[in-house]
């Protein structure tokens, strides 16, 4: 749609002034996080394997179709889900359902191949066979594509959020838009007084046909004049009309978005109705929309920390949260009750974040059963090295325009984990022959240290893509170099245990895996191998080392109970955990995590100690101190420069322990 169709009904003049400032204004222009008139959306594509399956088959939209993986459902269209057909059932019992259901398996790559391909017997091949989430990055990229290609280059902020979903901040481009329609904005304020209120909205009636809104707060009516930041969410609803048609026009592929001032409330949308539709969240209807949820649906309340409030407010609905007192909500400790009283009135700042850069790619296997030797493990290396030199490939490696300093094996018998790096020689063309090369060297040095078989997990990973981060460093820039650090601290000595830390790899291995599900972003994510929901940014994978060097900026609740000071008393029994380091029991089920902890914490540290003693020149410089002394606090604020806690914006950071 032109940017000069007009939108606005023409109607008489509200008397009404508006509640904004030219400054409020200029903020917009400014794509502030703390702009009142801020607009932002969240674009998710409906069930997307299912659609990519679709597109790429040439099968009719309405047909039933999911897409599987060994027996697991792992998308479901929209035709099959009112059989009852959803990732919770198998293949078989979704057939019986719904009988003419079409199930598509996921590409895989055959051990000893180096090519993925559509297997038509690959369900049964769970041994030898290796997903291959290939044909839906692709699509991914194709998709980011248009978006970008839709909206005007030099306002752009648009944020890969996951393989399906992404964040736009309207904001700058809103503000073109609302200049170029209303002569009374471009004219400027008429003293030079820039808190001078904004001129009256020259209408009463905006025309929200196309979208789904949301109902207004109580006190609201929909007779109460509307003012600039309505028209913002307008503007801002229309662009993203125009974004979808041009995502279904040129790719076939439907989506659904939100639409509102923040990436919290933009994501409840655009969940909200779905498929193929998109939802405002005015200003004005912000808490009747949020009192509709639970709490534990929220970003970052979903884990954890939602099951911590929960068990102290008895309560799971952000309605009875709304009740509960600031004070009260601090024995979640300080932030984290200041963070969730913001968050439940829908009051959340955190930037869209434009980066896409690749910091890490990582392919790895679960075996079941097991395999029982090195040349079985070199098989499935050849497999790995394909995988990511591929994506390499697509990163520019060839063109040396990107390029990863190391590379690391991760291996696991039973509950024994070790990774071994290695740097990848810088002076030779990144090939898969020198990838497989250098991992095979790696898991030979695994093998002879004894107790490598039977393995049940084997991932190679590569690293260190520092080439390209420029000036806008902040936390990526920080992550990027803690990165870069445990690059060194594995290359110092040539070949060893990648892991910046000192103690056994056993428990090094169990601690990333740990922390990746402590930090899940989505309830229902998966490893990459039972359930290939890419969740993160395509820039990182699913790796255990990636969850390490990208845990999203946490909430405060990522702090056990213990170190946050919360009245967790625990009676010590005989099956409870004492964890020396700091002096206390817990129970036993509790141990791991415990020890996730404390290994995320260490790391973070010793990140942050490398930040405060490099020299700070601007393209160097660390992310904030603020935001990263005071990481526990999840809210980004422009001035503090801290970035936003989704889950492509992602960073170590912890209060002191
Ligand atoms: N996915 C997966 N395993 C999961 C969840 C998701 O492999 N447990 C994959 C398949 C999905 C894709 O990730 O198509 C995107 O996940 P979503 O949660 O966004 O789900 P869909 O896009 O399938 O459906 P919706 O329309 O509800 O967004
Ligand atoms: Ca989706």
């Amino acid at each position: 749609m032109s940017s000069s169709q007009p939108f606005v009904a023409s109607s008489p003049i509200s008397a009404h002034r508006s509640k904004f400032t030219w400054k409020q204004l200029h903020q917009l222009s400014q794509s502030s996080p703390n702009c009142p008139l801020r607009t932002v959306s969240h674009c998710d594509l409906d069930a997307f394997y299912a659609q990519c399956e679709g597109v790429r088959l040439g099968i009719a939209p309405d047909q039933p179709l999911a897409v599987q993986q060994w027996q697991s459902l792992i998308a479901v269209n929209y035709p099959a889900r009112p059989f009852g057909v959803g990732r919770h059932i198998t293949a078989a019992e979704a057939k019986k359902l719904c009988p003419e259901l079409i199930c598509q398996h996921v590409a895989t790559w055959k051990e000893g191949e180096v090519r993925w391909a559509y297997h038509e017997d690959a369900f049964k091949q769970i041994a030898t066979h290796k997903v291959s989430l290939d044909p839906y990055r692709t699509e991914s990229k194709k998709i980011f594509a248009v978006i970008k290609e839709q909206l005007p280059p030099s306002l752009q902020r648009v944020e890969k959020a996951g393989i399906d979903e992404f964040f736009v901040d309207l904001s700058a481009q809103v503000h073109s838009i609302l200049l170029e329609r209303f002569p009374e904005l471009a004219a400027g304020p008429a003293s030079s007084d820039i808190t001078d209120l904004l001129p009256p909205l020259p209408t009463t009636a905006l025309d929200w046909s196309a979208d789904h809104l949301v109902d207004l707060d109580e006190n609201e009516t929909e007779e109460d004049n509307p003012d600039w930041d309505d028209v913002a969410m307008l503007i801002g609803s229309e662009i993203m009309r125009g974004v979808r048609a041009a995502v279904f026009e040129k790719l076939k592929y439907t989506c659904s978005a939100g639409i509102a001032k923040n990436k919290m409330l933009a994501k409840l949308g655009s969940g909200y109705k779905k498929p193929n539709q998109q939802t405002v969240v005015r200003n004005r209807a912000v808490q009747h929309f949020l009192n509709t949820f639970k709490f534990t649906k929220i970003r970052n309340l979903g884990g954890k920390l939602g099951d911590e409030v929960v068990a102290m407010f008895n309560t799971d609905t952000v309605k009875d949260l709304l009740e509960v007192p600031l004070e009260q909500l601090k024995k979640l400790g300080d932030d984290t009750g200041i963070w969730l009283h913001r968050l439940v009135r829908g009051d959340e700042h955190s930037e869209v974040n434009p980066r896409t850069q690749i910091k890490s790619m990582g392919s790895n296997k679960a075996f079941r059963p097991a395999i029982n030797n090195f040349e079985q493990g070199v098989r499935w290396l050849r497999i790995f090295a394909a995988d990511i030199f591929s994506r390499c490939v697509e990163e520019g490696v060839l063109e040396n325009i990107r390029k990863p300093k190391t590379v690391t094996v991760h291996h696991r018998q039973g509950n024994q984990s070790k990774s071994k790096g290695c740097p990848i020689p810088q002076a030779k063309t990144l090939s898969e022959e020198l990838l497989f090369d250098l991992a095979k060297n790696l898991l030979a040095q695994v093998a002879a240290e004894g107790k490598a078989w039977p393995c049940i997990n084997l991932g190679l990973n590569v690293s260190g893509f520092e080439d390209g981060v420029t000036g806008n460093m902040g936390i990526d820039g920080f992550l990027v170099r803690g990165e870069a650090k445990a690059a060194r601290l594995a290359s110092s000595s040539g070949i060893q245990d990648a892991s910046p830390e000192s103690e056994p790899s056993v428990k090094k291995r169990r601690t990333t895996l740990g922390i990746q599900r402590f930090f899940a972003p989505r309830e229902d994510s998966k490893d990459s191998e039972q359930g290939s929901k890419a969740s993160e940014p395509e820039s990182i994978d699913h790796s255990p080392e990636d969850a390490i060097h990208s845990a999203p900026e946490l909430p405060p609740h990522v702090l056990p109970p213990s170190a946050q000071g919360a009245a967790h008393l625990f009676q010590p029994t005989i099956d409870s955990y004492f964890c020396r380091r700091c002096n206390k029991h817990m129970p036993k089920e509790d141990e791991i995590e415990h020890n996730d902890w404390h290994f995320a914490s260490d790391l973070s540290n010793e990140f942050r100690e490398e930040a405060r003693t490099r020299p700070s020149t601007p393209a160097q410089r660390p992310a904030p101190k603020k935001a990263l002394a005071k990481g526990r606090r999840p809210t980004g604020s422009s001035a503090s420069g801290s970035k936003n806690n989704d889950k492509g914006q992602k960073k170590l950071a912890f209060g002191k322990s």
